[in-house]
């Protein structure tokens, strides 16, 4: 299946572009928190839902016929106090990742807080391989907060969405599944895949919306989110802006994030705009595209494992292509 070009309208609330509230508006503000005290408050809250719920491994282990493979959570109480919590399931991933305040428009704060990310594989994909932040994925998600009330689902048929375009949670998140085999025409318009990835990602504010209200404003400021997926497929190495560099090696700082990698940013904010690497065919903005630039005798070279080889033609250790005195 051709994934390209199918992905640049991402649906959902899942988009990173979110509304503040406008200075004037009517609207009561919370006044602001600093991150250090948020995401320790998230973390709390986290693992008190990991602790108290469980899911429906039973079903999964041994499932019925007609079993839908959706996963349901519930608290351990009564006659299902002897269940395993979802923080003691060996499916159970953490992953600690550092956020800079100044990334969630804290210019003034100066804090960096690592944040903890947790990410239940109730089902890996049978298929080999995983995507990386800035690969098109197809999948299917839910998004709730911790009192299990729904703020946003896909429909129930899969949709693609390029994983930089999220919040990066969600992204990082998706790190860790495998994906099915599919799509298969089920003959009625509906389309479905075989062995895909099963689990949920649990996201602290910090890596979600943090203070921001989102477009449809049904997210509160300050909310821990679980979002459950499915995940169908996903096109390796994708390249957003075929600039012959796939998008996840543009996260030059290598900190889970594509959209703080911007090397031109000087002379775009000049004239008010800002366009990441990822997803910038120029990325040093010279003029001569970044395609052109990573190409030695004509050609994009790689060495034996792979690896482009990137043209540094005044020897000063940064490559031509983010070298914009060349
Ligand atoms: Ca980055
Ligand atoms: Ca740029
Ligand atoms: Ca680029
Ligand atoms: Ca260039």
């Amino acid at each position: 299946m051709k994934l390209k070009n199918a992905y640049l309208l991402i649906a959902g609330l899942l988009i990173i572009s979110s509304c503040k509230n406008d200075d004037d508006s009517n609207v009561e503000s919370v006044p602001p928190r600093l991150l250090s005290e948020v995401t320790a408050e998230d973390d709390a809250e986290i693992i008190e839902f990991l602790k108290t719920h469980f899911y429906n491994k039973e079903e999964f282990d041994t499932p019925s016929e007609g079993f839908d493979f959706k996963i349901k959570f519930d608290t351990i109480a009564g006659e299902n106090s002897t269940k395993q919590s979802l923080f003691e399931s060996p499916n159970l991933i953490t992953q600690t990742i550092s956020v800079d305040s100044e990334s969630l428009g804290r210019v003034d704060d100066d804090e960096i807080i690592d944040q903890k990310l947790y990410t239940l594989v109730v089902r890996q994909g049978i298929v080999e391989g995983k995507p990386t932040i800035g690969d098109n994925v197809i999948l299917r998600y839910e998004g709730s907060f911790l009192d299990g009330s729904l703020f946003d689902a896909s429909s129930n048929q899969p949709i693609p969405l390029n994983l930089s375009g999220v919040v990066r949670g969600f992204g990082n998140g998706m790190k860790n599944f495998q994906t099915g085999n599919g799509p298969i025409e089920n003959g009625d318009g509906t389309i479905s895949y075989e062995g895909y990835g099963i689990g949920a990602i649990f996201i602290p504010s910090g890596l979600g919306y943090f203070d921001s209200s989102t477009a449809s404003g049904n997210i509160p400021t300050y909310s821990p989110l679980i979002f459950k997926i499915d995940a169908f497929e996903f096109e390796a190495n994708t390249d957003f802006d075929e600039d012959g560099i796939p998008s996840f090696l543009e996260d030059l700082n290598n900190d889970g994030n594509l959209n703080n990698d911007n090397t031109n940013e000087e002379s775009e904010a000049a004239v008010r705009a800002y366009v990441a690497n990822y997803s910038d065919p120029d990325d040093d903005g010279d003029g001569i595209l970044t395609i052109d630039e990573i190409k030695t005798d004509g050609v994009i070279k790689k060495d034996d494992e792979g690896n482009i080889i990137f043209p540094d033609t005044d020897g000063d250790g940064t490559p031509d292509h983010l070298d914009n005195d060349l």
